[in-house]
């Protein structure tokens, strides 16, 4: 779009450039979020969905890092606002905040390491197909927790999700499911999970090596809402071929369905009507038609 927001100040895309050196670059010493804003067409506004958790959780990820974002929540709000405003968005976007290493060293202790903080936007529609997807249970497990914080939002740790999710398309799925170093259901390449058993959501525990998605909690929090019950606990491979619905949730995947797991079909190989269900409120609540959530959105006009 036509700005982005660094360092304080919104300067023109095409001149965010950056040296060849970055230590980011060649260390992955990154942390970064992922936001959605939605564009209400019923009263032209559109709104950034839960931009609080996403930046206490950004602060979180930089702590766990030792690296200094510069800026407060609030700052980091009111920059996204700022910038939103300033690129006239009237769609649906995906919102990049990164705070990036940009010193030029090849040196590994990065405590005093001069550091880049950006916001960019870019327009987003679907990340997975709706209509239900195809997932492969990988042989690469997910980084386990005791190797590295998986609460922590940091790009190193994304070529995990890399190769697994190029292991599920090389194989002719369309995303990736890690087990754990346990052989527990930990999560899609860059989504959650959630399953349903005889009408019970059921979605692995923060500490079984899981990014602590903030789509996740939504999910959890209004399941709860349309008297569902749901339950974090250890999940195995075989729940997962048995369950009667699967999903994935994620900023960038919303609610998708996967109907089909290393060739087994999930329930009848249709969105189930649960997922369906929290799906349909889930795009009620971030386009600000339930009142009761109207604290979760920053409306930009
Ligand atoms: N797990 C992983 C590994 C993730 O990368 C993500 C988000 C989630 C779970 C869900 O977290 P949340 O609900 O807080 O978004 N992934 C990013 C996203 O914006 C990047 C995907 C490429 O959805």
């Amino acid at each position: 779009m036509k700005y982005v927001w660094v360092n304080g100040k919104l300067i023109p895309e095409k001149e965010a450039t950056i040296p060849i050196l970055t230590h980011a670059l060649h260390y992955g010493t990154s942390i970064f979020e992922g936001i959605r804003a939605y564009w209400n067409s019923d009263n032209n506004n559109l709104y950034v969905f839960r931009a609080r958790d996403h930046y206490v959780r950004f602060h979180d990820s930089a702590k766990i890092m030792s690296i200094k974002v510069g800026y407060s929540v609030d700052e980091l709000i009111d920059a996204t606002v700022e910038l939103l405003r300033a690129n006239d968005v009237h769609e649906d976007v995906y919102i990049r905040p990164i705070t990036f290493v940009s010193a030029s060293t090849v040196n590994l202790d990065i405590r005093n390491l001069d550091v880049t903080t950006a916001i960019i936007t870019v327009p987003f529609g679907h990340y997975l197909e709706p209509k239900g997807i195809k997932a492969k249970v990988v042989s690469w497990l997910r980084v386990h927790n005791s190797m590295f914080p998986m609460k922590a939002k940091v790009s190193g740790i994304y070529v995990n999700s890399v190769i697994a999710i190029i292991d599920a398309k090389v194989s002719g799925f369309d995303e990736a499911i890690l087990l754990n170093r346990d052989g527990y259901v930990a999560e899609g390449s860059g989504e959650n999970i959630f399953i349903i058993k005889d009408g019970i959501l059921y979605t692995p525990p923060v500490y079984d090596s899981i990014l602590e998605g903030i789509t996740r909690d939504t999910i959890i929090t209004i399941a709860r809402d349309l008297g569902l019950t749901v339950t974090e606990k250890r999940i195995t491979r075989e729940e997962l071929y048995t369950a009667d619905e699967v999903f994935f949730t994620g900023t960038a995947a919303e609610v998708t369905p996967v109907v089909n797991i290393d060739g087994r079909v999930i329930g009848n190989g249709e969105p189930g009507p649960i997922a369906l269900k929290v799906r349909s409120y889930y795009m009620d609540v971030v386009h600000g038609r339930v009142s009761k959530y109207k604290n979760w959105l920053t409306p930009i006009y």
